[in-house]
């Protein structure tokens, strides 16, 4: 059933919510096929899924201009993708191959892409605040007109470099947009067994930050509440927080036999699957006949299908390039 403001939602705006739509299909059926071709022994290394978080990326990237920066955790393929690096060279990184964002070189956890401005990947817990920080506090040196995104886990409010990188954002006014992706658990460790206080926007309001909690699951909310959080940090209004709540579909990474979570509760996620949910509506609403999501879904399917044929036919780098990009091409002889 889908209660009377979301059918209003979808009908104002029928084109906005068809692009989030494929937007989260994009990076859902992107990530269903890493998990295929990691159980193939394609893709090696570490490597954790966004599926069920698709909405909280989503909802931020059409609010960003080309000069602004994006920064998240190691679950990042759906960020990046979402941002614009190429489905290929996020694929090919995790092959290993020289075609891929990173020369292969950082994998699933570390892709990064200085023409997209997306600055990683990371897979230091709370790593990328300070960097989002530094990033920030240049483009207010420089006069420029730029917006930092950064996302991170609530695993990080548990780490000393959330709380200094937010108080010196706060206390210097940077343009930082702070999106913490509150999916219950780092780990295997539940929030309330490893904080005393769970309102993590409080903890951000705490420095002076306007914070707020957001339906991670509602990627309509999602969309809004970043477009006026990007206005507002865009407007010099200094860093801004927001707290989605949402759930990771699947284990945290690739080696988790979840023994922390029931069953039932993943069940009870499942019935807000995002992607499901805005379907529903938009089809509720007669804004999305059989042969536009038939459109929607081969779309979709040929990236992912042209994507796996680029990574397939990548080659590793040469041993003799192996030394380059470490220090400096004018390093001693
Ligand atoms: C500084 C640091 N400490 C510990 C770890 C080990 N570790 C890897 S992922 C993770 C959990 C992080 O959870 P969260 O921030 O909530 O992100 P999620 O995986 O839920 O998306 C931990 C503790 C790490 N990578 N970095
Ligand atoms: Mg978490």
């Amino acid at each position: 059933m889908i209660d009377e403001f979301t059918a209003r939602r979808v009908t104002a705006d029928p084109e906005r919510a068809r692009h989030l739509l494929l937007q989260m299909l994009r990076a859902r059926r992107f990530e269903e096929k890493c998990v295929e071709l990691y159980s193939a022994a394609k893709i090696r290394g570490f490597m954790h899924v966004y599926i069920g978080e698709e909405a909280v990326a989503a909802g931020v990237m059409a609010a960003l201009e080309p000069e602004d920066a994006v920064l998240a955790i190691y679950r990042e393929h759906g960020h990046a993708l979402l941002r614009g690096v190429l489905a290929g060279a996020i694929l090919a990184e995790m092959y290993g191959y020289e075609q891929g964002c990173c020369r292969g070189r950082g994998g699933s956890m570390h892709l990064f892409d200085a023409a997209t401005r997306f600055y990683g990947g990371n897979a230091i817990v709370a790593g990328g605040l300070p960097l989002a920080v530094g990033l920030a506090l240049a483009d207010k040196m420089a006069g420029r007109d730029r917006v930092t995104v950064c996302f991170f886990g609530e695993g990080a409010v548990a780490e000393g470099e959330f709380h200094e990188s937010i108080n010196l954002a706060a206390l210097w006014q940077l343009p930082v947009l702070f999106r913490c992706e509150n999916n219950l658990y780092a780990m295997g460790t539940a929030l309330g067994r490893s904080e005393s206080q769970t309102d993590i926007a409080l903890k951000a309001a705490a420095y002076e930050v306007p914070a707020w909690p957001v339906d991670g699951m509602d990627v309509l909310a999602v969309e809004e509440t970043a477009r006026r959080a990007v206005h507002m940090v865009r407007a010099g209004g200094g860093p801004h927080f927001l707290e989605l709540s949402t759930y990771r579909f699947r284990a945290h990474s690739m080696y988790d036999p979840e023994r922390y979570r029931e069953k039932a509760e993943v069940a009870t996620w499942l019935e807000r699957d995002p992607i499901d949910l805005l379907r529903a509506a938009l089809e509720a609403a007669g804004e999305l006949p059989a042969k536009t999501w038939a459109a929607v879904q081969g779309e979709v399917d040929s990236e992912v299908q042209a994507a796996v044929e680029f990574a397939k036919a990548g080659t590793p780098e040469p041993v003799e390039d192996l030394t380059r990009f470490l220090y400096t091409e004018r390093g001693p002889k």
